[in-house]
């Protein structure tokens, strides 16, 4: 599947349209400012796949792009900004909700936490929610290259402990320097597999 990155294309944005493709997707979540645009290019080896902004709240569709013939990647809205009212909020909530009990070819979703922060509630929340749903997920521990190394253990350890999952169920993450990049493939490429 990695292989296959020469190919992204851009298919369309959930609640616009909601395409057939038939083939394994695997979905990114997290808060907003979190780095799921910028985990989703690392991952495409693209700059512009998903469009990345230091504005949070900026992706508030979602965004689907398919890899090659292999696999589709899509780019959740993130959640908990908090300059956002509480109405859009509830729509946001309200869409990803519909798009992952409507999505069957959904495969795994990835769950972005910042690696400083530790999973907060509404990351628990969701880890709940689609443990409850029996979907595969993993836990990506994002701009984990803000952290020295000797930090990075503790913090692996705090969100594990705070989104009550196993401490293999989380990948450190960095979209600046490429960490997890191919570990992250692995689980992707079981997922399509199986
Ligand atoms: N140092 C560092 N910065 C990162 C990393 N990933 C993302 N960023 C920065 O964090 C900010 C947000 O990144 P995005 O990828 O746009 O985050 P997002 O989760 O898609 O945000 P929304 O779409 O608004 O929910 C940007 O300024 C990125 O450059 C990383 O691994 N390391
Ligand atoms: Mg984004």
């Amino acid at each position: 599947v990695r292989n296959q990155v020469g190919s992204v294309r851009f298919v369309g944005s959930y609640p616009e349209t909601l395409p057939e493709l038939n083939l394994p997707e695997i979905a990114f979540a997290g808060r907003s400012n979190v780095g799921k645009s910028s985990c989703l290019n690392r991952l495409l080896n693209t700059k512009k796949a998903a469009r990345t902004s230091s504005t949070p709240g900026r992706t508030q569709l979602v965004n689907l792009f398919q890899v090659g013939a292999a696999c589709v990647f899509a780019d959740l809205p993130g959640y908990g900004y908090a300059k956002v009212p509480g109405v859009v909020r509830e729509q946001w909530k309200g869409m990803v909700d519909r798009y992952l009990q409507l999505r069957t070819d959904l495969k795994m979703v990835a769950v972005l936490v910042d690696s400083r922060h530790g999973g907060q509630d509404m990351d628990g929340l969701l880890v709940d929610a689609l443990l409850e749903m029996e979907l595969p997920t993993i836990v990506l521990a994002t701009k984990v290259d803000k952290l020295t190394r000797n930090e990075r253990p503790k913090a692996m350890a705090s969100i594990a402990e705070g989104l009550g999952v196993d401490l293999d169920a989380i990948v450190p993450f960095s979209s600046l320097d490429g960490t997890g990049r191919e570990e992250v493939w692995d689980r992707i490429e079981d997922v399509c597999a199986g």
